[in-house]
């Protein structure tokens, strides 16, 4: 875990051009991604669609990257972040599963106030082995429209779907997260910018190739944590490998349940890779280029 001062971030958002600004309190975060050996010896699970002991954990949705930080915190003696209520991410794979097709897909037209990637990596079968969306109309990126190709016409007539299976889906659970606990819990998306920026105000706190694996480098796959260069903070693999879920709710009233997800992973375009750059999926889907880090409210 390493220590991260104090500051102020401001957030953006592309899609609907808000930007707004946080105050964060110290706190620590995890040098890396969680691992697969962690993830295991916490869990006693290896959900991986790639495996490796010093790969990063994936094909994890966000109800089970807040479960694993309360056992971590128990298994640490320390006093759990969440309260779960009985029930909370039950039924998700089942009920993921009727998304179909509906993932992957740029969004279908700038005028949509929903866009198309509603559902960022629900899969027909077992809630794995999808991707973030990569598209990047979220980012405003002139290039990356272009990119929509077949997929982003399949996906149109998914949206109704996609977004109402996450309504209805298997968070109907409660959580409560216990601010003066001192256990594991996952990052707000303002102290994971904050963590990632690490003092910079530029678009990545480095060149890309040499800090993040993206499309452009991954030669199509996750990476052991730790194989590029740290930001100033000591943080590995903020940018790239596998997008980080976070705490935060990503916009409520259009995209209901789902959470935010940052950083960017193996499989996506360099637009994708950015400290700024918010992207979401629903809490029961299990991509297999997201995992989360952890993080503790006290200075370490
Ligand atoms: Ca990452």
């Amino acid at each position: 875990m390493v220590a991260i001062p104090a500051g102020r971030v401001t957030l953006s958002d592309r899609r609907t051009q808000r930007s707004w600004s946080v105050e964060v309190e110290p706190y620590s975060i995890s040098r890396f991604p969680v691992t697969q050996s962690e993830y295991a010896h916490v869990t006693g699970q290896r959900p991986s669609a790639a495996h490796g002991d010093r790969m990063p954990v994936e094909t994890v949705s966000w109800w089970d990257a807040v479960r694993f930080c309360n056992a971590l915190s128990r298994s640490e003696g320390l006093s759990p972040a969440y309260r779960i209520g009985a029930g909370a991410g039950a039924g998700a794979g089942a009920n993921a599963g009727a998304d179909g097709d509906a993932n992957a897909g740029a969004d279908g037209d700038a005028n949509a106030g929903a866009d198309g990637d509603a559902n960022a990596g629900a899969d027909g079968d077992a809630n794995a082995g999808a991707h973030v969306d990569t598209n990047a109309s979220d980012d405003g990126d002139a290039n990356a429209r272009a990119d929509g190709g077949p997929k982003d016409r399949a996906k149109a007539g998914a949206d109704s779907r996609a977004q109402a299976s996450a309504d209805g889906d298997g968070d109907g659970g409660s959580i409560e997260w216990i601010a003066s606990a001192d256990g594991y819990r996952l990052p707000t998306e303002a102290e994971w910018e904050h963590a990632c920026r690490a003092g910079t105000t530029g678009p990545r706190y480095g060149e890309l190739d040499e800090i993040a694996w993206y499309r452009g480098n991954s030669d199509g796959r996750m990476h052991e944590v730790g194989g590029k260069r740290p930001n100033a903070f000591g943080l590995y693999d903020m940018l790239g490998n596998v997008w980080d879920w976070c705490w935060d709710v990503y916009d409520a009233e259009v995209y209901g349940a789902y959470r935010v997800l940052r950083g960017g992973g193996w499989f996506d375009e360099h637009w994708s890779c950015r400290a700024s750059v918010r992207r979401r999926s629903h809490p029961s889907f299990r991509p297999d280029d997201v995992g989360f880090r952890v993080v503790r409210s006290v200075s370490l």
